[in-house]
Parts: C-alpha cells; sequence; structure tokens
C-alpha cells in the first residue's frame, strides 16, 4: 500500500496483451487494484484481448509503452509506476517456435527477468513479484509432476524459462525478497493464441462445421496436425490467474505448481472438440477415427472425408510428451482448487470460436 491518497495497491503486468494478462488486469481491477501494464507497440494492433471483457479493462487500466528487452526503459517505467506487486507474464510463450528464434526466447524469457530482479533488489526491496514459470521445465521428467521434480528442459524455451525460475529464487534467498515462481501447467481460454494445439483444434473444428453446413463455402478445409499423442493437463487461464494473485498475498515468496491433476492426450482434446460439434449441430455426421501416430486420421464416416490429419512439420525437434500436475501444495497453502474441467474448457472455446 502506498503512502499519501493512494490507497489502492498498484500492480505492473508485463505481457498484459496475452491470455493471462488480459485475465489478469480484468481479476486485479475486479479486486480494487492501479493497473499498469506493459505493452509493446507494433505496425498491427495487439491489444484485442482488452477489449474481450465489458466494459474493456482497456479503459481501467494504464497502458505504457516498452519492450522486456529495453533494459533502461523497465527500470524507468517501474521506478515511474512504484509497483506493490510486479507480474511479469511477458515472453516468447510458443515452445514450437523456441526452436526457431533460440536467442529471442533467451533474452525475453531468461535474462530480462534478470533486470527486473534487479530493479527490486536495488529499488523497492518490499515490492513482491510473480514470474510466470512452466510445467515446460520438467520437460521429459516422469509424473506426475511436483515442486520437488527434477526440471530437464526440452527446448529453448524450457530452458529459458529454467534460468529465470533459478534466478527468482536465487533473488528470493540472497536478498530475502518476496518472488514467487508459479509453476503452470498449460492453460487455456476464448483468448488463446491461435498458434497454440487447443486454439488450433477449436478453431478448425469450427471452420469445418461452417464448411459443412454452408457447402457453398466448402474449401475441403483439412486440419493439419503434430504430435497427437502428447500429453498434457489443461486448465483453465481465469483459474490460474487467481492462483498467481494467491501467491503474492502469502507471507513469503514460494514455488507453486499450478495443475489440475489431470492429463489428456491432444487427440482426447480433439474427440471432446467434436463432442461439442454433436451437439451444436446433431446433423453433423459421425466421426471415425483410425491409426496412430503420423497415420493418424479423423474422417467423416457417411463420405469417408478425412478432416483431421498429422503433418510432421508440426512435430518439434524434441518433444514434451506427458505432462501431469500435482497441485496439492497449492491446494493446502493457497486454499487453491480448479474450477473449470476439461469439458468447460472445450466447450467455451468452441462457443467463442
Ligand atoms: P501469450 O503469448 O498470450 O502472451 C505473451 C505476452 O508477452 C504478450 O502480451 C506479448 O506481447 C508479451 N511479450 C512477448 N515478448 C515481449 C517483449 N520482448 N517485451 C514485452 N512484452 C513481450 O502468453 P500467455 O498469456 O499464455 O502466458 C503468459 C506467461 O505465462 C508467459 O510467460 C508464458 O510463457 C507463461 N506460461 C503460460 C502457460 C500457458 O499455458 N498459457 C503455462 C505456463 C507458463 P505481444 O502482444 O506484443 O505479443
Ligand atoms: P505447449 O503448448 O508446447 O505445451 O506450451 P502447445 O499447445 O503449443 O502444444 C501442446 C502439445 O500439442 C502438440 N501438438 C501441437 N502443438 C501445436 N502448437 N500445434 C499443432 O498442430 C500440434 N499438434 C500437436 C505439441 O507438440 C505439444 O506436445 C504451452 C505454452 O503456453 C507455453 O508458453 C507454456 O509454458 C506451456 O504450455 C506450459
Amino acid at each position: 500500500m502506498k503512502t499519501g491518497q493512494k490507497v489502492k495497491k498498484v500492480a505492473f503486468i508485463t505481457g498484459v496483451t496475452g491470455q493471462d494478462g488480459a485475465y489478469l488486469a480484468q481479476y486485479l481491477v475486479e479486486h480494487d487494484y492501479e493497473v499498469h501494464g506493459l505493452v509493446r507497440r507494433s505496425s498491427v494492433d495487439n491489444t484485442s484481448r482488452l477489449y474481450h471483457f465489458y466494459p474493456p479493462i482497456i479503459t481501467e487500466i494504464t497502458l505504457h509503452t516498452g519492450d522486456l528487452n529495453e533494459w533502461e526503459t523497465i527500470q524507468r517505467i517501474l521506478r515511474e509506476v512504484k509497483p506493490d506487486e510486479i507480474y511479469n507474464l511477458a515472453a516468447m510463450s510458443f515452445v514450437g517456435a523456441s526452436f526457431d528464434l533460440p536467442l529471442t526466447t533467451a533474452y525475453t524469457n531468461g535474462l530480462a527477468v534478470v533486470n527486473i530482479l534487479e530493479y527490486i533488489r536495488n529499488y523497492d526491496t518490499d515490492c513482491r513479484m510473480y514470474q510466470a514459470s512452466t510445467s515446460e521445465m520438467f520437460g521429459e521428467s516422469t509424473p506426475p509432476q511436483s515442486e520437488l521434480t527434477r526440471f530437464n528442459p526440452r527446448s529453448p524455451y524450457g530452458t529459458a524459462k529454467a534460468f529465470a525460475h533459478h534466478s527468482c529464487v536465487n533473488y528470493r534467498e540472497a536478498y530475502d525478497l518476496h518472488i514467487s515462481c508459479g509453476i503452470l501447467f498449460n492453460h487455456e481460454s476464448p483468448l488463446r493464441g491461435d498458434e497454440f494445439v487447443t486454439k488450433k483444434i477449436t478453431n478448425g473444428l469450427n471452420r469445418i462445421l461452417d464448411e459443412y453446413v454452408y457447402p457453398h463455402t466448402r474449401s475441403n478445409f483439412v486440419l493439419e496436425l503434430g504430435n497427437v499423442d502428447a500429453r498434457r493437463d489443461w486448465g483453465h487461464a481465469e483459474d490460474y490467474v487467481r492462483a498467481m494473485h494467491l501467491m503474492l498475498q502469502q507471507d513469503k515468496g514460494d514455488d507453486y505448481v499450478v495443475a489440475t491433476g489431470e492429463s489428456y492426450s491432444v487427440r482426447d482434446f480433439l474427440e471432446q472438440s467434436f463432442l461439442c460439434i454433436r451437439k451444436k449441430y446433431p446433423e453433423f455426421p459421425d466421426i471415425s477415427f483410425k491409426g496412430k501416430g503420423e497415420n493418424f486420421t479423423a474422417s467423416c464416416a457417411d463420405s469417408g472425408d478425412t478432416i483431421v490429419k498429422v503433418n510432421p512439420k508440426f512435430y518439434r525437434p524434441s518433444e514434451v510428451n506427458y505432462l501431469l500436475g500435482d497441485p496439492t501444495k497449492a491446494r493446502e497453502k493457497l486454499g487453491w482448487e480448479p474450477r473449470f474441467s476439461l469439458e468447460d474448457i472445450v466447450s467455451g472455446m468452441m462457443m467463442h470460436d
């Protein structure tokens, strides 16, 4: 709480234009925070998610222009805003792309985090910080994965996030700072980016449904996926931003796994999305799922037309096959529970798309 007239807590969110940033900004405004966010300026508008809620959250928060890799700019903004809580959500967040952008990923997801830690250490040791750590750091470690599981990252994204995670733990211990790392497993929502597999499936199946319902629009679109056998512990972003906030309300900073404790394959997610289509449009034909791995297909049982297939171009040079989180600590220490089931997540995304 700041002195003088300012009675609201001040939060600074990096990555405010992303999926989690939008949900978190909404959540914090509802909880009477003064919210500031960092926005990269680009030639296309990237603030669309900040118009998702009503009234648009963009009208309730203050935006600052900057890039996490402009270290001086970030220091200047933080010294101006003087936040009580920093939520560092900004990242190059697409694991697949990190193999093509290893240096950008290392700078943004790794080194730039140390710049924020230096601000706290040098200018405001009372400021609390949330770091967006990730289940991707576990890589191929045996499930279920908890706070005690060894990191074994399998992508430039995962290695950079592991560096940032260890840096946060080090600053917490070395300088007695209130820094928490949320080791969040995959979480989705209608605001999920189009490249991620869940959104790609819900967007793709809605296009297939539209083309079925309006035959004159047919383009013989086939949804192409990568590894359909990968398993993920999928939750909902709305649940997960609540956990971020809870972490910063504890007496001390700590690390927490945030997950549902249930794991499904990409193929399961696809099948669940087809069930939604059948609910929305009962006339849609039965789907037959055939083959395994690279030979997997989904086709219309009546016409035999293939509508989903595997294209190995979406495989990653090294894959994370099986993630299943153990959220016991978050449940016991934060009192946190997920409210959305996989069915809720899929139907919310299918309805929105
Ligand atoms: P998004 O990709 O939706 O959002 C990422 C945000 O980071 C965007 O606002 C993006 O801005 C911003 N950003 C990227 N690079 C920079 C930069 N150099 N400077 C400033 N801002 C930048 O991710 P999510 O909301 O899904 O995830 C939030 C965080 O949580 C990320 O750190 C992610 O790695 C992590 N995470 C996510 C999980 C998930 O399942 N969603 C699970 C575990 C961790 P712009 O709009 O301009 O692109
Ligand atoms: P992930 O999410 O890599 O877990 O990272 P993504 O949705 O990209 O992939 C999940 C799994 O699905 C497989 N897959 C495909 N993935 C994509 N994107 N596109 C496809 O066509 C496809 N087909 C199969 C992938 O190989 C993978 O196994 C997300 C991000 O939000 C990270 O920022 C976050 O840290 C982790 O979740 C936890």
